[in-house]
């Protein structure tokens, strides 16, 4: 069996849960940091485990262009050529190609496009989102889907669906590794009778487990909130739900209250590299000359290495000399900042008590969110 999932605890929607993989145990809701090159970016693996970090993901785009599939598969898979020995989940690549290639064009066969590294030709189709991601063995593979942006009228995000569910049959068909679990992607936007049809059509085919995409595309925060809780109940209530690409702590929330399981987004480690850090009061800007002369630590409180040893004087001026270290102690606090904040949320589950988790944590950021 390449996943077991099991919901331990209720709370309203929210749910606390294990889900097993082959390279491990996962608490859930999680969140999974972003590896996008095979690798979290400015972080060792050592530093990512420490920070708590039970699953990551890592892209299919990317590593399929540099250094290649069939090039990580000969060394190992991706497991052991990043020397990261816990669950890998990997995105299927659509997402990328939209959002980083140029001359996209995509039709039911599959997107065709050039590369954003040398302008090559390449096509993705459903087949080779499938392939590659065999190749870099990661625990779980999602299907290849079209993601229009938030703002789309109702016929592309109609076009869009139907394209989802074709592509889904066709990569549920290709898959075939037994150690390795493939979760389907429902699309729609905010139209929720688009977001019905899709869900009903995937969960017709039976899948390990299913993503909500197409969110946080530009629809806005207070739409997506309004939306999630719709959304995540058309998924089966037995099966892991992933909400791809969100969020800010504060969305991250919403989804938990919704009844989501798993959560990935870039803005821990791309915000820390701009020297933004989370904390319980809000971000703050170590770029700021108000921390010049700041011993205070990030966070006080915060258990990570950045916290316990340095002071924001000290981040303030790997900052503001263009140091590499400054990135990579905010990458740490932050992607700790989240793995707390997720832990916080389980046990606040586990309680019975999330929704006075959830109203208090947001009193504390209110009117101080990025
Ligand atoms: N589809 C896939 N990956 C994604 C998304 C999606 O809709 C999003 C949207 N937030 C982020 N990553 N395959
Ligand atoms: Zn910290």
């Amino acid at each position: 069996m390449a996943l077991t999932f099991t919901v331990q605890h209720r709370d309203g929607a929210a749910r606390a849960g294990v889900l097993t993989l082959p390279h491990g145990r996962v608490e859930t809701p999680v969140f999974m940091p972003v590896g996008t090159q095979a690798t979290v970016k400015g972080l060792t693996p050592d530093m990512v485990r420490r920070a708590g970090v039970q699953i990551i993901l890592g892209n299919t785009y990317h590593l399929a262009l540099r250094p290649g599939d069939t090039l990580v598969a000969e060394l190992g898979g991706l497991h052991r050529f990043m020397a990261w020995d816990r669950p890998i989940l990997t995105d299927s690549g659509g997402f990328q190609v939209f959002s980083l290639a140029t001359q996209v064009k995509i039709t039911d066969r599959g997107a065709t496009f050039r590369s954003h590294i040398d302008g090559s030709p390449l096509e993705l189709t459903p087949e080779r989102a499938v392939e590659i991601q065999q190749n870099l063995g990661s625990d779980i593979a999602m299907v290849l889907d079209q993601c229009p942006p938030g703002a789309a009228p109702d016929d592309v995000i109609r076009t869009a669906v139907r394209r989802s569910i074709l592509w889904a049959e066709r990569c549920k068909t290709h898959h075939t590794r037994a150690d390795q679990s493939q979760f389907a992607i429902v699309q729609g936007g905010t139209n929720l009778a688009l977001r019905e049809e899709c869900a009903r059509e995937l969960v017709a085919m039976d899948f390990p487990g299913y993503a909500l995409g197409g969110f946080s595309v530009g629809e806005g925060p207070e739409a997506m909130h309004a939306a999630l809780p719709a959304c995540a109940v058309l998924l089966p209530d037995a099966k892991p739900r992933y909400l791809m690409g969100v969020g800010r702590p504060e969305d991250l929330l919403a989804g938990v209250a919704a009844g989501i399981d798993m959560f990935d987004c870039v803005m821990p480690t791309r915000n820390g590299r701009n020297a933004l850090a989370f904390t319980d009061d809000g971000p703050i800007r170590l770029r700021n000359a108000k921390h010049r002369r700041d011993t205070a630590p990030v966070e006080s409180g915060c258990p990570c290495d950045c916290c316990t040893t340095f002071s924001r004087a000290y981040l303030h001026h790997l900052f503001a000399a263009d140091e590499m270290l400054g990135p990579t102690l905010l990458s740490l606090h932050n992607v700790s900042y989240y793995l707390r904040l997720m832990a916080s949320a389980r046990e606040a589950i586990r309680g019975g008590r999330f929704e006075a988790f959830r109203a208090g944590r947001l009193a504390r950021w209110e009117g101080r969110s990025i």
